[in-house]
């Protein structure tokens, strides 16, 4: 499902409307085709958080969010980026090209970072 989102919308949102546009859309989508999808479960309680991605850094770099929240990272640079897990590089968004988004239930706190540019770090914070 987040392949084929990052793949159709990357070029799409080049302005913040877009951006959210999309990401209603993606919302809609998987409302219609999954009712129980964790992230209508996430809309009705309100768990969502946003990390934006733009100037090379994670912003915020770090959120405390509660188990089984539904972070959604939005690249809003012009270059491919990644959301990597510093702990297990196997728990990766992949490339997230820019506009894109990748949409992540969380349930431990871990350490990211971007394995383009490993400078960009941030943490989630599981209470
Ligand atoms: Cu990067």
């Amino acid at each position: 499902m987040q392949k084929w989102f990052n793949q159709n919308h990357q070029d799409m949102a080049h302005t913040k409307d877009k951006l959210v546009a999309v990401f209603l859309g993606l919302l809609l989508i998987n409302a219609c085709t999954n009712p129980t999808s964790q992230t209508e479960t996430a809309l009705k309680n309100k768990t969502i958080d946003t990390v934006l991605i733009q100037n090379m850094v994670f912003t915020p770099d770090s959120i405390s969010i509660s188990t089984g929240s539904t972070v959604v990272f939005i690249n809003k640079d012009m270059v491919d980026h990644t959301v990597t897990d510093q702990a297990d590089t196997a728990h990766s968004s992949g490339i997230l090209h820019s506009g894109s988004a990748y949409t992540l239930k969380v349930d431990k706190s871990f350490n990211y970072y971007c394995m383009i540019h490993p400078v960009m770090k941030g943490k989630l914070i599981v209470q």
